[in-house]
C-alpha cells in the first residue's frame, strides 16, 4: 500500500471510530450535542435518498501529495460519507467504481475531457467542477479546481448534495463565487466580551493563545469554509490598540495558522491611534507624518512575517469616539491611503468603514455627504465598507444611497448577522429575506438593473475585487449562535455572499434539510415559519418605515417616548419628512427612486414613515388610516409568533426532543417580547394621536 493509501485509510478509520471527527471532545463549552454541529449534522435518519448515493461514494483518491487544505477536504468527505452512508470510506490507492477523485486541475487533467479542462480553467480561483465520468472503465466523480481552496468548496458542495437528498449520479456542475471576499467581522474584544454579541463570550481565548488553541477554532473554520467564507476580522471595530502589539500578533498568527488550512485569511481592526499608544517615540497618529507612516510600514512587515497571507485592516475612524485622521485635519482618504500604502507591498487591503456621523441636519444623509466627494480618490487596495442602511442596522431601512453613487470606488457591503436591533437571541427572525430584498433592490445607478447585488459583486462598475462582510453572531455558547434559528443566519450569510442571487427560500430549504432532516412535513413547516419571521419582527417592533424606537444601550426594549427625534410623532402625525420638501435625503437617490420616495401615495408602505410625516387619519394604500395600519401591523406581527408556536408544537415528534424544547422556550420568550413591543408602541402612539382631538 502507498503512503497515501495508508493515510486515507487511516483518516477513514479515525473518522469511523469517532476520533478524527469534528466533534472532538474536551470542549467544555461545546458538548457534542446536536445543536453544536450546526448544519454539518451528517445524519442518515430522515434522508431516504441517501441509499441511492452509497454506490457513488465508496472511496476517496487524491492522486498527488496533498496540501493541508486538501487533507481537510479528504477528512471532511470521509467523515460525511461514513456517517451518512454507514460504510467506512476507504481507498486502495486508485480510482475504483464509486471513487471520488480530488485534486487541483493541474493534478487531475488526465481524468478530464478537454472541454471540462477549459471549463475549470475559465473559472476564478475558488470555482470548481464536480463531474461524474468513466475513467479506465471505472465510474468515478472528479472534484477539481484551479486551487486546493476550490476543491474544498467543491467537496462541501458534494456533501451538501448528499445532505439535501440530491442524487450523486451524472453530476456535471461548475460553480464559482460571485464575490471575492466573503468575510465575517467579529466585534470581539481582547477581554473576551463581544460587542452586540448574544451567544456567550468570545470564541478567541486571548489569554491562552498562542500556546493553547481551543479545538473550537478548527470547528469554526470548518463551518465557515463549508459555506464559502474566506476572511475573518478577529476583533471589534471599536478597536483596542493592544491588537497591534507584538504578543497579540503572535496570538493572531496561531489562529491564522488554523484558519489558513480551511482557505480563510485573517484580518485585524487596528486602532487608528496605535502608533501613539504603542510607540514611546510618537505623540501623533497623523497619517501625513513620516514617522507615523514608517511605524505602520514596520508594523505590517512584522505582521506579514508571522502571517504571510494576512488579509489586511478593517477601520472604524472618526466615529463614535474612535480616533481617526480628522484629529489632524486630514481626510478619510488620507487616513485610508496611508494604511493602504503600508499593506500594498504585501498584497493586503484596507476596509475603511463609512459609518460616520456628520454635520447634516438629517443623520441619514451623513455617510453620503461625507464620502461621495471622495469617489476615485482611494488607492486600489481600499474598500469603502458601507452598512446596508444609512442609519444603523435598523429592522428595515432603505439602502444607503452611497451604493451606486461611487462607481470609481471598491464598495464592500456590511450586513449585521447578529441581531442588535432585531431581538438579540430572543427573536427567531431569519434574516435572508431582508438581505435578499436588499440585494435585489435596484439603485438605478446605471439605469434599470443596477441592483445592489451587481454593485457588491463588482460587475456593475467592473471592479477587480468585491467584498461582503457580515457582523458575526457567533460566541462560545454550545450552539454557537444563541439559538438554533440564529444558526440559519450565519449559514444564509455565507451562501448569499457566495451567490447574492440565491433566494432566501432556497437557502432555508438547504439549511433545514442539513440541520434537521428531509422529511417533507418538517421542511415545509419550518420553512413557512422562517420565511415570515423577519417580516413579523419588523411588524411587531418598527413597521411602516419606523426606526430606532428601541431603548438606548441594549437596543432591546421598546422606548418610543424617548425616541421622538427618530419617529417625529406629534399631534399632527407620525414619521420624518425626508422627502424633497423635508430634509431632502431622498435627493441622494437616483431620479427614478426620488420620484417614488417623494410621493406619499406611490411609496411602498414599508418605507412610508421613513420618508414622510403622515397625518394620523390619512388613508393609506391599504385602505386603512395610519393609526389603524399601525395597529394592524403590530397585531399581525404578534399573531405570526403565536402561529409559529402552534406550528412548532406540531413538530414535537419530528424534531430532537432537546432541540424541540429549547426552540419552544425561545419562541415563548419571543411571544412575550413581541407583545411588550406591541402594547408599548401602540399605547404611546395612540396617546400622541389622541392629543390631536
Ligand atoms: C452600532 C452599534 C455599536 C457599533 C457601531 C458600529 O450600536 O455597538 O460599534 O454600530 O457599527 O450599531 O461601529
Amino acid at each position: 500500500m502507498s503512503d497515501k493509501t495508508n493515510r486515507v485509510l487511516f483518516l477513514s478509520l479515525l473518522t469511523f471510530c469517532g476520533l478524527a471527527g469534528t466533534h472532538a471532545t474536551g470542549k467544555e463549552n461545546a458538548p457534542d450535542v446536536q445543536e453544536s454541529r450546526l448544519w454539518l449534522q451528517y445524519q442518515a435518519e430522515g434522508n431516504p435518498r441517501l441509499k441511492e448515493s452509497a454506490e457513488d461514494l465508496r472511496s476517496i483518491y487524491v492522486p498527488s501529495s496533498s496540501s493541508p487544505i486538501l487533507k481537510n477536504a479528504v477528512s471532511e468527505l470521509s467523515e460525511a460519507g461514513t456517517r451518512m452512508l454507514g460504510h467506512a470510506i476507504t481507498s486502495d490507492g486508485a480510482a475504483q467504481n464509486g471513487t471520488v477523485v480530488l485534486g487541483t486541475l493541474a493534478e487531475l487533467k488526465r481524468y478530464l475531457p478537454k472541454e471540462s479542462i477549459n471549463r475549470v480553467a475559465s473559472l476564478n480561483d475558488e470555482g470548481y467542477l464536480i463531474k461524474s465520468l468513466t475513467a479506465a472503465g471505472k465510474r468515478i466523480t472528479v472534484i477539481t479546481s484551479r486551487t486546493d481552496r476550490g476543491v474544498l468548496y467543491g467537496v462541501f458542495h458534494f456533501i451538501r448534495l448528499m445532505q439535501t437528498g440530491e442524487s450523486l449520479r451524472s453530476l456535471d456542475l461548475a460553480e464559482q463565487p460571485a464575490v471575492h471576499l466573503r468575510m465575517l467581522n467579529h466585534w470581539d474584544n481582547p477581554d473576551g466580551s463581544v460587542e452586540r454579541g448574544y451567544a456567550g463570550r468570545s470564541l478567541w481565548k486571548w489569554g491562552e493563545l498562542p500556546e493553547k488553541t481551543d479545538p473550537r477554532y478548527r470547528e469554526y473554520a470548518r463551518f465557515c469554509a463549508s459555506i464559502g467564507i474566506n476572511g475573518v476580522v478577529l476583533n471589534n471595530v471599536n478597536a483596542d490598540p493592544v491588537m497591534m502589539r507584538s504578543d497579540y500578533i503572535e496570538k493572531t498568527a496561531a489562529l491564522a495558522d488554523i484558519f489558513r488550512q480551511w482557505g480563510i485569511r485573517t484580518y485585524l481592526t487596528p486602532n487608528f491611534a496605535s502608533p501613539m499608544v504603542l510607540s514611546k517615540n510618537l505623540n501623533t497618529a497623523d497619517p501625513m507624518n513620516r514617522d507615523v507612516q514608517a511605524w505602520w510600514a514596520d508594523k505590517t512587515d512584522e505582521i506579514y512575517q508571522r502571517i504571510p497571507d494576512f488579509g489586511g485592516f478593517l477601520i472604524k475612524a472618526d466615529s463614535e469616539g474612535q480616533p481617526g485622521p480628522k484629529s489632524y485635519d486630514r481626510s478619510h482618504v488620507e487616513g485610508a491611503n496611508m494604511l493602504a500604502e503600508a499593506l500594498e507591498p504585501h498584497g493586503g487591503i484596507v476596509l475603511w468603514r463609512a459609518f460616520v456621523y456628520g454635520k447634516s441636519e438629517d443623520r441619514a444623509k451623513d455617510a453620503y455627504n461625507e464620502f461621495r466627494k471622495f469617489d476615485g480618490c482611494f488607492n486600489d487596495n481600499v474598500f469603502l465598507q458601507i452598512k446596508n442602511g444609512p442609519l444603523d442596522f435598523q429592522p428595515r431601512e432603505p439602502f444607503t444611497p452611497l451604493f451606486g453613487a461611487m462607481p470609481k470606488t471598491s464598495i464592500a457591503l456590511e450586513l449585521q448577522i447578529t441581531k442588535e436591533y432585531l431581538g438579540h437571541s430572543t427573536s427567531s427572525a431569519y434574516l435572508a429575506p431582508m438581505w435578499e430584498e436588499l440585494l435585489q433592490t435596484d439603485t438605478y445607478a446605471k439605469g434599470k438593473g443596477s441592483t445592489i447585488a451587481r454593485i457588491v459583486d463588482g460587475s456593475l462598475d467592473r471592479h477587480a475585487l468585491s467584498c461582503i462582510a457580515g457582523v458575526a453572531n457567533i460566541g462560545d455558547d454550545a450552539n454557537w449562535c444563541g439559538s438554533i434559528f440564529n444558526q440559519a443566519n450565519w449559514y444564509a450569510f455565507g451562501r448569499l455572499a457566495w451567490n447574492p442571487d440565491l433566494s432566501a427560500a432556497a437557502i432555508a430549504d438547504e439549511w433545514i434539510r442539513m440541520t434537521f432532516c428531509s422529511d417533507v412535513e418538517t421542511c415545509t413547516t419550518i420553512r413557512k415559519m422562517m420565511m415570515g419571521s423577519y417580516e413579523a419582527c419588523v411588524d411587531y417592533t418598527m413597521p411602516i418605515g419606523l426606526n430606532f424606537l428601541c431603548n438606548t444601550g441594549s437596543h432591546f426594549k421598546p422606548d418610543p417616548a424617548k425616541r421622538k427625534a427618530y419617529h417625529g410623532a406629534d399631534a399632527s402625525g407620525l414619521g420624518i419628512n425626508r422627502s424633497k420638501n423635508g430634509s431632502d435625503y431622498s435627493g441622494q437617490y437616483a431620479p427614478e427612486l426620488q420620484a417614488v420616495f417623494n410621493d406619499m401615495d406611490r411609496i411602498p408602505l414599508k418605507y412610508l414613515l421613513w420618508f414622510h410625516h403622515v397625518p394620523w387619519d390619512h388613508t393609506l394604500s391599504s385602505g386603512r388610516t395610519l393609526l389603524d395600519e399601525l395597529e394592524y401591523r403590530y397585531d399581525r406581527g404578534v399573531s405570526y409568533v403565536d402561529t409559529m408556536i402552534m406550528e412548532w408544537i406540531g413538530l414535537k415528534d419530528n424534531v430532537d426532543a432537546e432541540i424541540h424544547a429549547s426552540v419552544l422556550e425561545q419562541l415563548k420568550k419571543e411571544q412575550a417580547w413581541a407583545r411588550t413591543w406591541n402594547t408599548t408602541c401602540m399605547d404611546y402612539f395612540s396617546g400622541v394621536a389622541d392629543t390631536e382631538k
